[in-house]
């Protein structure tokens, strides 16, 4: 991220009070956690630091400190919007598209390699999460790490990382580890949250999913029909475990699950194994994420919207050799 762009963040703050940071739907451990360890570095800085989201927030980020003041609505009396991982403004859901951000600044934080930059100032790069730009943002700002930021953002990038699983998990993600429990994040209890909590009311839907799972030219997929997800109470945090879950199956190049929302919209979750690009085919259908966990939403009539995702996804996995 350039030292300008960083200069430029800090002089918009200087003339503002509030500010309102807006984290991303379906959220997940990066875009809260970014979210939260930028509030709370404002807030040493004496701003108000507001947050929403349009979406509730799942269970794995129910324990980072000052989770509770998300709220659901767009900006009220904040002078700027910043936007955190998400990788286009329709990602903000209702909060950008019906009352929209008004005359305010909107900056944007985030690290997928589809964002184009919507933002009146973006501070955008390819990292292996938004934690780690968001780091770099709180050092440019002179806040020193204490335990609650550094707990807010190192979840951030062990949720990323799958747990520094992941291919992007570079040595400058682990370097930002360090320094985030040395100052005071509890790595193993992060672990714990974010990836062995899994509720017990998930176990049916992922029993059909992967009873009814089908491996067609390399790419693992599944339907889930709305009448599965609604008896099962599913949000997209069961897809988001299931689809990767999926991925682990050594025959899959990719695995796609499209989970039918009943209001004629298809959620469309992919992941890949390295060289098969997800994030190119989740684009083009206009979505957006990375190149080995990416997905959309696709209007449309399931059968037909399959056959246009699958037709996708096997060509990317043809295009991989
Ligand atoms: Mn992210």
């Amino acid at each position: 991220m350039s030292q300008t762009s960083l200069h430029e963040f800090a002089d918009l703050l200087s003339g503002v009070q509030r500010v309102l940071i807006v984290s991303h739907v379906d959220p997940d451990g990066d875009t809260i956690g970014s979210a939260l360890g930028l509030a709370w570095a404002l807030r040493k800085r004496g701003l108000v630091a507001n947050l929403a989201c349009q979406d509730s927030l799942p269970d794995e980020v129910g324990f980072l400190p000052g989770v509770e003041a998300f709220r659901s609505d767009g900006p009220a009396d904040e002078q700027l919007v910043i936007a955190v991982d998400a990788s286009d403004l329709r990602r903000m859901g209702r909060l950008y598209a019906e009352g929209g951000l008004g005359p305010r600044p909107l900056v944007v934080i985030d690290h997928h390699e589809t964002n184009r930059g919507y933002g009146d100032l973006n501070l955008i790069a390819d990292t292996p999460a938004t934690a780690l730009l968001m780091l770099e943002v709180v050092d440019s700002l002179g806040v020193p790490l204490d335990a609650t930021i550094a707990t807010c953002l190192l979840t951030g990038i062990i949720t990323d990382t799958q747990g520094f699983r992941t291919s992007n998990t570079t040595p400058q993600a682990l370097a930002a580890a360090q320094r985030l429990m040395e100052a005071g994040a509890p790595l193993a209890q992060i672990n714990q949250w974010v990836f062995s909590r899994r509720a017990a009311a998930t176990l049916p839907l992922w029993g059909a999913a992967l009873t009814n799972a089908a491996l067609t030219e390399g790419v693992l997929w599944v339907e889930l029909p709305f009448e599965l997800l609604r008896r099962n109470g599913a949000d997209g945090k069961t897809s988001s475990g299931l689809v990767t879950f999926l991925n682990t199956v050594r025959e899959a190049q990719a695995a796609v699950i499209l989970a039918d929302q009943g209001d004629g919209i298809i959620d469309v979750s992919l992941r890949s194994k390295p060289g098969v690009d997800v994030a190119a085919v989740a684009l083009a259908l206009g979505g957006g994420g990375h190149p080995q966990a990416a997905g959309c939403q696709v209007a449309g009539e399931i059968s037909e919207v399959r056959q246009r995702v699958l037709a996708a996804v096997r060509a990317a996995v043809a295009r991989a050799g």
